[in-house]
């Protein structure tokens, strides 16, 4: 399958400018050429276009909302043209609330050639605020409830009919940072979150195989990958730090372990701020878990896996 780059240079849901450089960070990173070594073909679309951030207070109780509607239909559009081309979209971001956008036209896609959707959400936040609940009014902390339903119906009807998703088509994982009234509504509505509590008692390689567990031949894989996810000694690079974050080795099996269902079918690389980086390295570390993610792995596991 083709993989097709697009970049959404955008910070008008964010809480801090910078993300809208992401797309840039990801490409002199070597994003592209990273994948390539693997023998995947790529192909990069180059940046969508949207307005400026216009940094304004929220109103009615979300920040930009105009302008983060905009976005996300440019973004929900292209993901979908890839999506029905047969290729295997990867959103470079820009920030989170983007995710709108592209799942928004994933679930569409699916529900077109009757696939079923699972979406792991992979964040030190659970992004499932809304305009009453929300601290901010940033967008990017609210994209997981708009997607469920929640939100205003500019963004809840992106893809057409109905909300994309249900509650229990999400697993979040890494999460360490949820807001008072935003952690009610996630039990209330069921949300199955893998915290770092989680992580830190049963393991990464348990925390995966639940959050996998179920998968079929018709399932489509979405991974949403929040950089914030990443503990910031190793991802200084984003807007929201929360300490206590996944390791680089807890990062990789992550990965490696989605790369090893094979039904990944398309991707979100969000949030990452090469303003606050420190020379590009959460870039590079986003490429070097992204080749996992695409089934790098070392010459001893392929030659065990090849003699069982
Ligand atoms: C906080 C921060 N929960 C908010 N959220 C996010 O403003 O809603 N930071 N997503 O990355
Ligand atoms: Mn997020
Ligand atoms: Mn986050
Ligand atoms: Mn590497």
């Amino acid at each position: 399958t083709p993989i097709a780059l697009i970049g959404a240079p955008t910070d008008v849901g964010a809480g801090a400018r910078g993300a809208s450089m992401g797309p840039e960070a990801l490409r002199v990173a070597g994003l592209q050429p990273a994948l390539e070594s693997h023998g995947l073909s790529v192909i990069d679309r180059g940046n969508l276009s949207g307005p400026p951030n216009p940094w304004q207070p929220p109103q009615g109780g979300y920040r930009h909302l105009d302008e983060v509607v905009a976005w996300n239909r440019a973004v929900h559009d292209a993901i979908h043209a890839e999506l029905a081309q047969g290729h295997l979209p990867i959103l470079l971001g820009g920030d989170h609330c983007l995710a709108m956008g592209s799942i928004s036209a994933v679930a569409r896609h699916c529900r077109a050639v009757g696939k079923k959707l699972r979406v792991l959400w992979l964040d030190a936040h659970a992004d499932f605020n809304t305009s009453t609940l929300t601290p901010s009014g940033n967008l990017h902390g609210m994209p997981v409830a708009c997607l469920c339903g929640f939100g205003p119906d500019e963004l809840v009807y992106l893809g057409g009919e109905g909300p994309a998703l249900r509650p229990d088509q999400v697993r979040q994982i890494g999460i360490r940072s949820v807001d008072p009234g935003e952690k009610r509504f996630v039990h209330e509505q069921g949300l199955e979150v893998y915290d770092m509590r989680y992580i830190d008692e049963m393991g990464m390689r348990h925390t995966m195989e639940q959050a996998l567990a179920g998968l079929d031949a018709d399932t489509h894989l979405h991974v949403s990958f929040d950089v914030d996810f990443l503990d910031p000694e190793i991802a200084p690079g984003v807007g929201t730090t929360v300490p206590g974050g996944p390791t680089y080795r807890e990062a990789q099996l992550c990965m490696e372990m989605i790369a090893d269902t094979g039904r990944l079918g398309s991707l979100d690389i969000v949030e990452l701020n090469p303003a606050l980086d420190v020379r590009n390295r959460t870039a590079l570390l986003a490429v070097d878990l992204v080749e996992s993610l695409f089934g790098k792995s070392t010459l001893m596991r392929e030659h065990q896996v090849r003699r069982r």
